[in-house]
């Protein structure tokens, strides 16, 4: 525990300030990305929010409770889950991100694998892409590229259908990180302003791969680029604690987004936000020894 302190939030050496399309987001501390599945099938919140005006409040309540970023997502990806089609994810996402409209609060990124959702969310106002495809699709890249919006790209090995079957790796945290720093560089060399990565959590890893790559998180880190965890709820979680049921994991979740934070995640995307801004504080705390923050950092 004590390793893990010394390289806590205030070694880590990302960009301090990203342009997420002439709004600053800085990282000097731990930013937290809530989720709102706009589904009817994901695998701890499907159907919740499918309806326009539950969804409106969701995003009301995320941002009362310090999101930072609201990240809208029309497609499951849950381990077997089956993929929609275009029109259906647009059906889905647009009349959120058209009621929402500029937002003065909290950024609005967009969770989608497919370029033409990417292009709407963006041409409609979204100021970050993320990409559970990890901008593998050289038109993701474009997407973000030509609307000038940092973009997040994810790791996942295979597809959703098939990713847990037996996933191998020699060394996950190397391995995937090797794999994100290729996806940056080919995005910025397409124009890509900021990517920031994110080694995919559940997303063809085992458990194990799951808690290793949190333990190595400076072999990210060393990447210099923003980090994005998303821990919250998944099955290696319940899998640990006993809890079955997804909407249940609240505790092993804050503890793992907690652990996570002081390891050197910049970005946290979680579903339940009021939980993750107290345990971020508490772990914020605990790195620097004080209970105040000092004017000025
Ligand atoms: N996890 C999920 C979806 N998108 N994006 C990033 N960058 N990182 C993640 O870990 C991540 C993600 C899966 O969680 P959720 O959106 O709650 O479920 P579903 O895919 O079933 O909608």
């Amino acid at each position: 525990m004590r390793e893990i302190l010394s390289f806590g939030p205030a070694q880590r050496t990302p960009p301090p300030v990203a342009d997420c399309r002439g709004r600053l987001l800085d990282f000097t501390r731990v930013r937290i990305m809530g989720v709102l599945n706009v589904t009817p099938d994901s695998f701890s919140d499907g159907g919740k929010f499918f309806d326009l005006s539950r969804a409106l409040e969701a995003v009301a309540r995320m941002t009362e409770e310090g999101a930072d970023i609201i990240d809208i997502g029309g497609e499951s990806t849950r381990p077997g889950s089956a993929p929609v089609d275009e029109a259906g994810e647009l059906r889905r996402v647009m009349p959120v991100l058209e009621r929402l409209g500029p937002s003065k609060g909290p950024l609005l990124s967009i969770d989608t694998r497919k370029p033409g959702v990417a292009r709407a969310a963006l041409d409609a106002g979204v100021h970050i892409l993320n990409d559970v495809g990890g901008l593998a699709d050289p038109a993701m890249r474009e997407a973000a590229a030509r609307a000038g919006a940092p973009a997040v790209a994810m790791h996942m090995r295979g597809e959703p259908r098939t990713m847990q079957e037996n996933p191998v790796y020699d060394d996950v945290a190397r391995e995937v990180a090797a794999y994100l720093e290729g996806r940056a560089r080919e995005a910025e060399a397409a124009g890509v302003r900021s990517v920031w990565v994110d080694p995919g959590l559940g997303f063809g890893k085992t458990w194990d791969h799951n808690l290793e790559i949190l333990r190595q998180l400076p072999a990210f880190t060393a990447m210099r680029r923003p980090i994005v965890i998303g821990v919250s709820r998944k099955a290696f979680v319940g899998a640990i604690t006993g809890v079955a049921h997804a909407g249940d994991r609240l505790v092993g979740s804050k503890v793992a987004e907690a652990f996570a934070a002081l390891a050197g995640a910049d970005v946290i995307r979680t579903h339940e936000v009021k939980a993750a801004a107290e345990a971020l504080k508490m772990a914020a705390a605990l790195a620097r020894g004080r209970v105040e923050e000092r004017p000025g950092g």
